[in-house]
């Protein structure tokens, strides 16, 4: 077991602070990286922080995490957390705790993004706090809630 937490995150969240500010907030997923980071290294972890737009990519890092031992994963899979049984059961497939993480709170907005797949196998979920809600999932783990 490592002390690195993998961040991956899903489709267009390479466009974040960039496009729906009034949604997602200002900072884009490099801001997030860095405030990421230097809270790890107040809490002793290492963060490994990736995008990408396909879901099969998602996948594949989780199946890595597993074989790489690390700690835990913090899995923001965008749309992809409504629609995919793949990820699913990814996550049921590895035994490292996966913790859901959202900027927005997806119950408060349409009706279509009130199913998570992610959530039916997620050890937590962290939602609704903007960039805040990565912070708050690492805390989380540097806490041994998961
Ligand atoms: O609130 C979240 O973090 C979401 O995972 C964001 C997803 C959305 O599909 C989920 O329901 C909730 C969307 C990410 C799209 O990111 C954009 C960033 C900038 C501009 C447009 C989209």
């Amino acid at each position: 077991m490592t002390n690195t937490i993998l961040v991956l995150n899903g489709p267009n969240l390479n466009l974040l602070g960039l496009r729906e500010p009034e949604i997602y907030g200002s900072d884009t997923l490099d801001d997030i990286a860095g405030m990421l980071e230097d809270r790890a290294l107040e809490l002793g972890f290492t963060i490994d922080m990736r995008q990408t737009n396909h879901e099969g990519m998602l996948v594949d890092w989780l199946h890595e995490a597993q074989a790489d031992g690390v700690r835990a994963v913090l899995l923001n899979a965008a749309a992809y957390t409504h629609t995919s049984i793949a990820l699913l059961d990814a996550i049921k497939a590895i035994t490292i705790p996966v913790i859901e993480v959202h900027l927005s709170d997806p119950k408060e907005r349409e009706e279509f993004r009130h199913l998570s797949y992610v959530g039916m196998a997620a050890a937590l979920t962290v939602e609704g706090h903007g960039a805040g809600s990565y912070r708050l999932a690492l805390e989380a783990v540097a806490a041994g809630k998961v």
